[in-house]
């Protein structure tokens, strides 16, 4: 039996969390081509009177549109918060908290700026050398996202974005360039960010417009969408194997628990099924197939996935090493003719009355994640990492350059207690990063003013703003914790 473990491993990978089409900005720098984050036009949340302003999908009509008339509309993603060239001084800050791991995405656009090149663009490549090499310069071990909601816009206008079997190759090509590049500097690798959320997303998670797919068959083409990246996640994996043997490949799901309304079977029975749906990404990719559940789910949906000779193989040979999750609240479910629609999405209609919410409406729910990573190691018994947590609130920097921010650490402080918590259960867990370690654009609603950070960067919402990073309360004190290894809370 393994031994009763309080407290955090050694080892642990404490870091925080971000991603490249919501950090960078040069969006046309660098030999970069245009990505589909490029194209998330703002939309004044204010002027619509809702708190969350998606501006998660774009239609075929709205990206012509954009194109058109540029200079009409803020697309708050190609400025982000000028990573690209103040990554040295934000990464030092990362330091200075004593970040053992710091996760960021690459840019497929600014490795293959159409995705069809057959060379990759060294420009870009080597802005990421220089990014390694300045964690390297502080041990910080960089935990990467090869897909983070985005990819080149070139991918989506010839081929429809994953809809198209096409796109595994050219991902293949992708993955095999960073792998050769990038083996000495890289350990840790994340293949796709949340692929639950091309059931909420498929712009955003998997390139489509969706307007130009049949309305009945959107959930064929989620799916097979979903088919297509398993494939090319599990290539990416034997190609990891084959060129840098001692890396660690995961996936990553946005988990969000299902709560029964009540104790009626019925709506246990959904609560179940619910769950299900979003663990169907984990089941394929760390157990190396379809979980028979599945079957049932297409038959009765009219879902019919285009397999090819040799699909499951490849799903065998590409089981992760690791499970990632981001983790930022809980649902509750019922049964009802719309419940599986619902399944992993952010917004539920039904409200939990023993939780509060955040600023943009998000249930609270720390003891949700001790929930979820103990099921989940439960089912795969393989190491868990919480790559995403963290709280989005409006702060204000004071006149004298201070942002008390204690509702922030009162949630991240409530989250780690429960990590620890699912650690003395028994889960394996390797480390934790928390979202948006630096104030970044919202990735929902292109916000600025959602912040999540330990970092405050002077911007606002339409880009204006000195760009100065302030450190927040918070930073002191997620320092304390790091350097405590989580016992001073
Ligand atoms: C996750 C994404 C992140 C991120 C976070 C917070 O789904 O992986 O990119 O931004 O959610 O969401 P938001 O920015 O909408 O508050």
């Amino acid at each position: 039996m393994k031994e009763l473990q309080t407290g955090f491993p050694k080892g642990f990978l404490w870091g925080g969390a971000t991603a490249a089409n919501q950090i960078e900005g040069a969006y046309n720098e660098g030999g970069k081509g245009m990505s589909t984050s490029d194209y998330a036009a703002y939309k004044d949340p204010y002027a619509t009177g809702k708190v969350d302003n998606f501006t998660f999908n774009v239609t075929s009509k709205e990206l012509a549109e954009y194109k058109e008339n540029e200079a009409n509309y803020l697309f708050p993603k190609r400025w982000g918060i000028d990573f690209y060239h103040r990554y040295e001084e934000d990464i030092a800050l990362f330091a200075e908290m004593g970040f053992k791991t710091f996760r960021l995405s690459i840019s497929w656009a600014r490795i293959f700026p159409t995705g069809l090149e057959a060379e990759p663009n060294e420009e870009g490549l080597a802005f990421y050398d220089k990014v390694f090499d300045t964690c390297a310069k502080y041990g910080i071990e960089p935990l990467v996202t090869m897909s983070h909601y985005e990819m080149p816009i070139a991918l989506t206008e010839k081929y429809n974005g994953w809809a198209s079997r096409e796109l595994i190759p050219l991902f293949d090509k992708y993955a095999r360039v960073l792998f050769n590049r990038y083996k000495s500097k890289v350990t840790y690798w994340i293949t796709f960010n949340e692929m639950n959320m091309n059931l909420n997303s498929l712009y955003t998670g998997a390139g489509i417009l969706e307007d130009l797919i049949d309305p009945e068959k959107k959930l064929e083409v989620t799916y097979q969408a979903s088919h297509h990246q398993f494939l090319a996640s599990a290539l990416a994996v034997k190609a990891a194997r084959e060129i840098m043997p001692e890396a660690k490949v995961g996936c990553m799901i946005n988990q969000i628990e299902s709560y029964a309304l009540t104790t009626k079977p019925e709506d246990q029975l959904q609560a179940l099924k619910s769950n299900q749906l979003n663990m169907f990404y984990p089941d394929v990719q760390a157990r190396g197939e379809y979980p028979s559940y599945m079957a049932r789910y297409f038959a009765d949906n009219n879902i019919h996935v285009a397999m090819e000779e040799g699909d499951e193989e490849i799903l065998k040979a590409g089981k992760v090493d690791y499970v990632a999750i981001s983790y930022y609240m809980s649902h509750v479910t019922e049964a009802r003719e719309d419940a599986s629609e619902l399944a992993g999405s952010f917004d539920s209609p039904i409200k939990n009355e023993h939780l509060e919410l955040s600023q943009w409406d998000w249930p609270i729910d720390p003891i949700g994640l001790r929930i979820s990573l103990m099921k989940l190691y439960d089912r795969y018994e393989i190491p868990l990492f919480v790559c995403e947590n963290g709280l989005g609130a409006k702060d204000e920097l004071t006149e004298d350059g201070k942002i008390h921010d204690e509702y922030r650490i009162d949630y991240i402080r409530k989250h780690v207690e429960q990590m620890k918590e699912a650690i003395k259960d028994g889960v394996d867990l390797m480390g934790y990063t928390t979202w948006g370690c630096i104030d970044l654009i919202s990735c929902g609603t292109s916000q600025m003013s959602k912040r999540y950070g330990f970092i405050y960067v002077d911007q606002d919402d339409k880009g204006q703003g000195s760009l100065t990073r302030y450190r927040k309360d918070s930073f002191n004190w997620y320092k304390e914790v790091i350097a405590s290894n989580g016992e001073v809370l």
